[in-house]
């Protein structure tokens, strides 16, 4: 489905898809529960999805002649982290607006995890006092403007790279990905769980798996807690995607299955049942969760197998898409473990 885009390799190549054997025996061992370990895809700043999505981006930031990478997130945003070492890789500079999304109970909170590594990766590192929201921001147009008043060409990405004309292809490479390596291991996925925030992660899921008529199979666990501008902008991130890689379908509303249940209290903030999700899965599994993104999908998808949501024999799939740096943000919260 992407032959004609190009893309530029930030990536080690295909993700390893893993059983969680002792998850779900613990959880009954009525379905079978995997990952797929986004988290580890690449030797640039620790990975993550937005690397996935930035491989056919960079592309058209080269061509542009810009030299200055600019986009926004919120203080522990690991998108910003995933921009700042893309522009070190390529040799572009960095200026990254981070926004207070987030109220935040540690005294550190700006001075460790994604920020400092940006900061050590000689990102310019802005910090903005204005609150969540996943639209357009006006103090990202402020920071393009400055950067051309200054003198530079800067190549402007919306948070999470996601309503970026080509901010869907890298996912739909993810469904074609796990297509192959289904064809390998003789099985097919009945589910795909996905955290969705920004929604290009979901969207490009979606159109991917839409192929095989499975897009109603990628439940994204909605951690926005604005779900109604979530879903909204996976769809048209999703009809864009579409068109550009020429499903040859109309996709509608109802196509985009997120379940809202497990975003509370609020945006980055992390429920009582979403840190015990994430001390469950560390426990049983060594695998890291982080309280503003994977952690609270984690917690959406233990719930699911624990109300039956999945048949009997359900072959869960479960998108890791990195996030632990914002971990050393929240030491209060895991003071005890
Ligand atoms: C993020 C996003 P989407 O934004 O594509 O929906 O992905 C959600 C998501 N998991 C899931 C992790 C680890 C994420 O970092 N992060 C944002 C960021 O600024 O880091 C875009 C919000």
């Amino acid at each position: 489905m992407l032959d004609k885009f190009e893309r530029y390799p930030l990536t080690f190549g295909p993700t390893p898809i893993e059983k969680l054997e002792r998850l779900g025996a613990h959880l009954g061992g009525k379905v079978e529960i995997y990952a797929k370990r986004e988290d580890c895809n690449s030797g640039l700043a620790f990975g993550g999805n937005k690397l996935r999505k930035l491989e056919y981006i960079v592309p058209d930031a080269i061509a542009s002649n810009a030299d200055t990478l600019v986009t926004i997130g919120g203080v522990q945003s690991n998108h910003t982290r995933m921009v700042a070492a893309v522009a070190a890789k390529i040799g572009m500079k960095c200026r990254l607006v981070q926004e207070s999304w987030v109220p935040h109970e540690d005294a550190v909170y700006d001075r460790v995890g994604n920020i400092m590594l940006s900061r050590i990766m000689g990102a310019d590192v802005q910090l903005v006092d204005r609150g969540f929201d996943i639209g357009i921001r006006e103090s990202w147009q402020e920071a393009i403007d400055d950067v051309k008043a200054k003198g530079g060409k800067p190549y402007a990405i919306p948070a999470g790279a996601s309503v970026h004309k080509y901010g869907g292809l890298g996912y739909v490479g993810f469904a074609e990905e796990v297509r192959a390596q289904e064809a390998q291991l003789g099985f097919r996925f009945d589910y795909v769980v996905v955290c969705t925030v920004t929604g290009s992660t979901h969207a490009g899921m979606l159109v991917g798996f839409a192929k095989d008529g499975r897009e109603r199979r990628v439940l994204g666990i909605d951690a926005s807690a604005t779900p109604a501008q979530t879903k909204a902008q996976v769809l048209d991130i999703a009809r864009n995607t579409a068109t550009l890689v020429e499903l040859g379908r109309e996709l509608s509303a109802d196509d985009v299955v997120l379940i809202e249940d497990y975003a509370y209290p609020i945006y980055g903030v992390p429920s009582e049942e979403t840190k015990e999700a994430i001390r469950l899965c560390a426990r049983l599994e060594g695998m890291i969760t982080d309280p503003v993104y994977e952690g609270k999908s984690m917690q959406g998808m233990i719930d699911l197998v624990q109300k039956d949501y999945f048949p009997a024999g359900s072959r869960v799939l479960y998108a890791h898409l990195g996030g632990a740096p914002a971990l050393n943000g929240y030491g209060y919260a895991f003071r005890n473990g």
